[in-house]
């Protein structure tokens, strides 16, 4: 009988890592969707597919696909496909994921507040000047996709002594954090937001949310009298016209993107001169290939024994 496959279209352009999955499946025919040979495997055998992006069209090749395992948390990227087949997709949710992206936040917040950005900038002019140091506690972080990544944030922020807010769909129980839910409550959250962390998914409803108006509506009471805005969810829940014209005008005291409209960020993009943004290459969090495949094999396990799978998407919210 022929071994039922596992697709593979992932976002490493370097082919090698497809090796951990090979080991990571033992009973799987493991195909590698970048390699030519593998390309021309029968389509029925196809069963599993992990993928990032994939062409419109390729996924509803395979008639007997079970299961779509994102490469990463978000699922965006697979909703691109307008001929996606009706199965379930499970999202990569897992400590090596949840990690980084904490570390990342945590940096963000800390450069922000410290004014990291301006002591380099002393420090290569050879000047010695000690700025305003408010601490944490003077901060109010405002966390908005308040999920597996906001709420894991949030629980290592707390220990600085930040007052917390999350924004989520529905609302949360959350020791220490405030929470606040839907569009209804987004005005009353960013008034009392000084630093606003972005973790949303992008969907219909987040896109471009992070605009004009909402920067607008964003708190001037905080430390700075001018807020802080931190994205690493999607680039296309922000306008970045109106966050650079909000850097420029001192509406917005710094920002740090992770995450662009266009990816990557053009060479000639303007935001690349602003002095009061970080900017980091959509590396906040990357997908550990080990990880991701231990990930996958928990879920076909659990998919095969009958216990059902976890993390999985609902099509109608998009992620
Ligand atoms: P989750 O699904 O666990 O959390 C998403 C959160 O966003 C939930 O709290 C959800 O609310 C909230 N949300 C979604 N839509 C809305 C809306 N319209 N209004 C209010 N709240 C909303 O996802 P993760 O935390 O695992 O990941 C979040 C995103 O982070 C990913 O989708 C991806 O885009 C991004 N990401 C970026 C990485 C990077 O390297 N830059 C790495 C990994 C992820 P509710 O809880 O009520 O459902
Ligand atoms: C993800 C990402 O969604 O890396 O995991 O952006």
């Amino acid at each position: 009988m022929t071994k039922p496959a596992i697709l593979l279209d992932l976002k490493w352009e370097n082919l090698t890592l497809d090796q951990p999955f090979r080991e990571a499946f033992p009973n799987l025919e493991v195909l590698n969707w970048a390699k030519e040979e593998d390309r021309s495997a029968e389509l029925s055998t196809v069963k599993y597919a992990i993928v990032w992006a994939p062409e419109t069209g390729l996924l509803a090749r395979f008639p007997n696909l079970e299961v779509i395992f994102s490469v990463g948390a978000g699922v965006d990227h697979i909703f691109k496909d307008t001929q996606l087949p009706d199965v379930e997709i499970v999202r990569f949710v897992d400590p090596m994921l949840t990690g980084p992206m904490v570390e990342w936040v945590v940096l963000q917040v800390l450069m922000q507040m410290r004014q990291q950005r301006l002591y380099d900038e002393q420090q290569r002019r050879h000047k010695w000047q000690e700025l305003p140091q408010p601490s944490a506690p003077k901060f109010r972080i405002g966390i908005m996709g308040f999920g597996e990544l906001g709420q894991a944030c949030a629980a290592q922020l707390k220990g600085f002594g930040f007052t917390l807010n999350g924004w989520s769909q529905s609302p949360k129980n959350v020791d220490g954090v405030t929470s606040y839910c839907g569009l209804q409550e987004l005005p009353d959250f960013l008034n009392n937001t000084d630093i606003l962390v972005s973790l949303l998914p992008l969907t219909q409803e987040t896109r471009g949310l992070i605009n004009k108006q909402l920067i607008d509506g964003l708190s001037r009471e905080g430390p700075f009298g001018a807020p802080i805005v931190i994205n690493a969810g999607r680039g296309g829940s922000q306008v970045e016209a109106d966050i650079l014209s909000a850097l420029r005008d001192g509406r917005l005291h710094g920002a740090s993107l992770d995450v662009f409209e266009t990816e990557p960020l053009p060479s000639d993009n303007q935001l690349w001169d602003q002095d009061n943004l970080i900017i980091t290459p959509h590396a906040a969090a990357m997908s550990d290939p080990l990880a991701l495949a231990a990930h996958v094999a928990q879920q076909i396990e659990r998919h095969e024994t009958g216990q059902g799978l976890q993390y999985l998407v609902d099509r109608k919210r998009g992620y």
